[in-house]
């Protein structure tokens, strides 16, 4: 058996996998808010902060691993697990004093994590990717590096607020003298790797590609980044390495306090991101993970570390090999919601307006998408723009709109994903508006590829479980086939006589686009 661990924002969860039977044996989850309420974050991170910074308590995550392990050993047979492999929300960080791995080394399983750890803390909180505080820091960090695009070629990632480098800036600046005390920066996926094996481990190039730290073309730490960042930056970072490098066994604490066997092995931990895509079963260049939700993103696997020039899109290191884009888009469902409201429609109103007027009113009318400020592409709109028909203009025809916003949606994810130079072959839907006929087989007509509807809950933890398996010996695109199986039913194939129309529509889209911004 091989146990996966995804520490989210507002949980942390365990899947349990039996590699050989293809079975998930048991999925077990502690929720910050309700299940440590102590710790006055009901969302997973302190509320109120200031000036945008967004932080969590550390000790809350250590907490939750007693909790969830105390959980875990009533309800499942660890004595069963083989290797533990994880997942943590990505570019959050834990600050530690050269202290760190002797406590790890000797903990007593007569108390808990969090009593024993404290003391290595050299900073209380730790910000997570919500946080939004560090503009300064990242335009110091882009004009040291002589501006964006060299900071994209060499970290797949414009300086960007939320990603671990500048934030670990704006620590040294704001208490230098605990940042020369922190003998160690972790990601929240290392720190609780490292926690598991007992020792500080290597932050895996998936997490650490994250950071605006991480060379892509070298897989190493960037010695001109580092230096635009922080002093003495490298030595408190541990080597990046590939997730599926075996660490060692399992730490004595978990093995003797519950019932872990002491020969239990753990691999390297990864971003949330990063063990989605192994989770959807999308690691291979032409699979891409299109994902419905608040906002919505498409992932896709890489073979080579390409970057978006326009510095929209995010490359991580994919767990299976190579690497993987990471495209948000923040009118999702915000949009879907904002004209659903405009046209005082219910949800299946505006179900039923998104199936009608099929290919007909394929592309004919155009519309940008966007009901507030985007990231893709960047710029603050105020809202849609429309382009087309008088009754598609003055919503005499509302189904018109209803079509022209999901289009522009997903015309908006084509235009901005042809910079990974990838045809999708197979498109794998998730999240709620996945389930609708019409959208999914709008998705398949505007990318001209087949789409499966994929309702895994627990992505992120299935996929560390995978690359558990895998970094065991099990063939990872075996288990995947296994796994991640589509829902029954839910394969659509492309219309391709809609390949001409929709080629067309997206060289109008790009022109109404490039008029705005
Ligand atoms: C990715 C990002 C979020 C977190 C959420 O860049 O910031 O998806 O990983 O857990």
């Amino acid at each position: 058996m091989f146990l996966g661990l995804d520490s989210s924002t507002q949980s942390l969860t365990a899947v349990l996998i039996d590699a050989a039977s293809g079975q998930i044996i048991h999925q077990q989850s502690v929720n910050f808010g309700a299940d440590l309420p102590q710790y006055g974050s009901p969302s997973g991170f302190i509320p109120g902060g200031i000036n945008g910074q967004v932080c969590a308590n550390p000790l809350m995550w250590l907490d939750a691993l007693d909790l969830l392990f105390a959980r875990l050993s009533e309800s499942a047979n660890l004595g069963a697990v083989r290797m533990i492999a994880g997942s943590g929300q990505q570019h959050g960080s834990v600050y530690l004093d050269a202290t760190f791995n002797d406590r790890l080394a000797s903990l007593d399983f007569s108390l808990d994590l969090a009593s024993q750890l404290a003391p290595a803390l050299t900073r209380a909180d730790s910000p997570i990717w919500m946080d939004t505080s560090t503009g300064t820091e990242c335009e110091e960090i882009t004009a040291s590096l002589g501006g964006s695009n060299e900071v994209i070629r060499r970290s797949g990632s414009i300086a960007i607020e939320r990603f671990t480098g500048p934030q670990i800036r704006r620590f040294y600046k704001t208490d230098p003298a605990a940042y020369q005390r922190t003998h160690h920066i972790h990601l929240v996926s290392s720190f609780i790797a490292s926690i598991i094996a007992g020792k500080s481990v290597s932050i895996d190039y998936g997490d650490g590609a994250g950071m605006n730290l991480l060379n892509l073309d070298k897989l190493e730490w960037d010695s001109k980044l580092l230096d635009a960042t922080a002093p003495e930056l490298n030595d408190k970072l541990s080597a990046p390495a590939a997730a599926n490098c075996v660490q060692g066994f399992v730490s004595r604490y978990f093995s003797e306090k519950y019932g872990l066997p002491s020969n239990c092995r753990t691999a390297l931990f990864t971003g949330d991101n990063p063990a989605s895509l192994v989770g959807m079963g999308a690691t291979t260049p032409g699979d891409v993970v299109i994902s419905l939700g608040t906002s919505d993103t498409f992932f896709a696997a890489m073979a080579g570390p390409l970057t978006d020039p326009n510095g929209f899109a995010h490359v991580f290191g994919n767990p299976a090999g190579g690497f993987m884009s990471l495209i948000c888009f923040r009118n999702g469902s915000l949009a879907r919601e904002a004209l659903r409201d405009k046209l005082g429609l219910d949800w299946s109103a505006f179900d039923r307006q998104a199936l009608a007027n099929s290919s007909v009113a394929a592309g004919q009318n155009l519309m940008l998408p966007f009901f507030g400020p985007e990231i893709t592409p960047r710029h603050d709109f105020s809202g849609p723009v429309l382009k087309g028909s008088y009754e598609f203009e003055s919503a005499s025809e509302p189904s018109l709109q209803v079509r022209a916003l999901l289009e522009g949606q997903f015309l908006n994810m084509r235009l901005h994903a042809q910079w990974m130079k990838v045809h999708p072959e197979h498109i794998r839907l998730t999240g709620g508006a996945s389930k609708n006929n019409g959208i999914a087989q709008m998705v398949a007509d505007i990318f001209q590829a087949p789409v499966e509807r994929i309702d895994v809950s627990n992505s992120a933890a299935l996929g560390a479980a995978l690359i558990a398996a895998a970094a065991d010996g099990y063939d990872l695109p075996a288990l995947q086939k296994i796994f991640c199986k589509p829902a029954k039913d839910s394969s659509l194939q492309p219309n391709l006589t809609l390949a001409p129309v929709y080629a067309d529509a997206l060289i109008r889209y790009k022109d109404l686009l490039a008029s705005i911004c």
